[in-house]
């Protein structure tokens, strides 16, 4: 009995420590879980307020984009580099990078940082059917819907798109017959796809990153041939036009129509006195000679090119109070200028090498004479500008150790005394876009502070 006793005495302490053992590893793991949950809470919240601080540090070099754009000592130019801040700027604890192209670079392999100039680009609401067809990506159905799209009116074009077309899809919609509000409505025209908008370039930084040239191992698709090959996105804008002013606010010379000579002479007579302005007068031709541009202009007057450009910002082509859509040739890339009558593919890299040859030029559509001969001039001249008024900031910006990515893209218009923030979009969900080097730096910098 004993014997029994103790027995009993024994498994009763294996049970109670049995018991023991399993509330001790209850009371652990409540507070590992506890812990952990303390620590991602932790963790999260870190995250939040670094995106914060990146989304305050977009906002603050939105407000220096303003400040810099209102105070530009050339008016009508993209600011040269060297005039301003456009990476790693410090804002608190976060940092912010304006993402820009290099134009003169067709491949670039890690990012360029600055202002885009909205009138390097092509204009969608102002492009012929003719040069939508000429860029990169580009399918004739789709430019010709571009047109159909924008045009008022519902009859199709040979190969474009109407209600016809846009009332039989899923849901159905109706042709806009207006011109373009954002450039991101042309997702919705028959014939665009996420390859024709965004090609490789699928976080449009204009960079050929480590997965946009890897073939299907990841997404996008491409063609892993070393090249960006770049979307619609990339060409074209909607956001370029001229006021129809000076930078004295004063109205420009309309050049166009008859009389012009009359117009145009006391402007010549205050810069460049009596005899000269008879003289380019009397090179112009007949007193009701009409111009298509300023360009032509410049040519047939037999002015330098220095006196042209001294007048050539008070001198236009209409009477409206806008010009829209022309073509900045001291910016824009070769794609894009290819597009252009006169220009084509023959000339637009001879333009390219003439622009790096001759960077003090740039303020002007003067040069472009000495690139084109008349009859190619003619023809270019109602498409380019020498001049931008329409520059894109495209700020990325990380909080506290790299963390909380965030970017936003605004579109600047400064045709008015005080610049105007005219589109804001968020960019976010195309994620990281600053390059694997920022990527990395960012992680050692966070592994040494941590
Ligand atoms: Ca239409
Ligand atoms: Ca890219
Ligand atoms: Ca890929
Ligand atoms: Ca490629």
């Amino acid at each position: 009995m004993r014997c029994c006793a103790n027995k009993c005495t024994g498994n009763q302490s294996g049970s109670v420590l049995v018991i023991v053992l399993w509330i001790t590893f209850g009371i652990v793991s409540l507070a590992l879980y506890f812990g952990q949950s303390a620590s991602l809470e932790l963790r999260a919240a870190d995250n939040r307020a670094a995106s914060l601080a990146a989304k305050f540090a977009i906002d603050g070099t939105a407000r220096y984009v303003s400040y810099l754009l209102g105070n530009l000592s050339d008016p009508g130019t993209l600011p040269k580099i060297a005039n301003y801040q456009q990476e790693q700027i410090q804002i608190g604890e976060a940092k912010a990078w304006m993402i820009g192209r290099d134009n003169q670079i067709t491949t670039p392999s890690r990012p360029y940082y600055g202002l885009v100039d909205e009138a390097s680009k092509l204009n969608l609401n102002t492009a012929t059917v003719a040069m939508l067809e000429l860029l990169p990506g580009m399918t004739s159905e789709l430019a010709a819907a571009i047109i159909d799209w924008r045009d008022e009116d519902s009859e199709m074009t040979e190969v474009g798109a109407e209600d016809e077309i846009y009332l039989r899809l899923a849901p159905a919609y109706h042709c806009k017959n207006s011109p373009f509000e954002t450039l991101g409505e042309l997702r919705m025209v028959a014939g665009a796809n996420l390859w024709s908008l965004y090609g490789e370039d699928s976080n449009l930084n204009g960079v050929l990153d480590q997965n946009e040239n890897d073939g299907d191992v990841s997404l996008p698709q491409d063609n892993r041939d070393g090249r960006l090959d770049a979307g619609l996105f990339e060409f074209l804008t909607i956001y370029s036009r001229e006021a129809n002013t000076n930078s004295e606010g004063t109205a420009r010379v309309a050049i166009t129509g008859t009389g012009f000579a009359q117009r145009v002479a006391p402007l010549l007579q205050e810069k460049y006195g009596v005899e000269r302005a008879n003289q380019i007068l009397g090179n112009t031709g007949p007193a009701n000679t009409a111009f298509t541009s300023l360009l032509e202009f410049f040519v047939r007057s037999g002015m330098t090119e220095n006196e042209f450009t001294n007048i050539e910002t008070s001198l236009s082509i209409t009477n409206g109070a806008y010009v829209e859509g022309l073509v900045n040739v001291c910016t824009a890339r070769e794609e894009v200028l290819a597009c252009i009558p006169g220009i084509g593919v023959e000339k637009a890299s001879e333009i390219v090498a003439y622009r790096l040859a001759n960077p003090d030029k740039m303020n002007s559509v003067a040069w472009v004479a000495s690139v084109l001969d008349a009859a190619q001039a003619r023809l270019a001249g109602r498409y380019i500008t020498g001049h931008s008024y329409q520059f894109s900031a495209d700020i990325a910006a990380v909080g506290r150790y790299g963390r909380g990515f965030k970017r936003e893209r605004f579109i600047f218009d400064t045709t008015s005394a005080t610049p105007r923030i005219v589109h804001r979009e968020d960019l976010t969900h195309h994620g990281w876009a600053l390059g694997r080097q920022t990527w990395t730096d960012l992680r050692q910098f966070a592994g040494m502070t941590q």
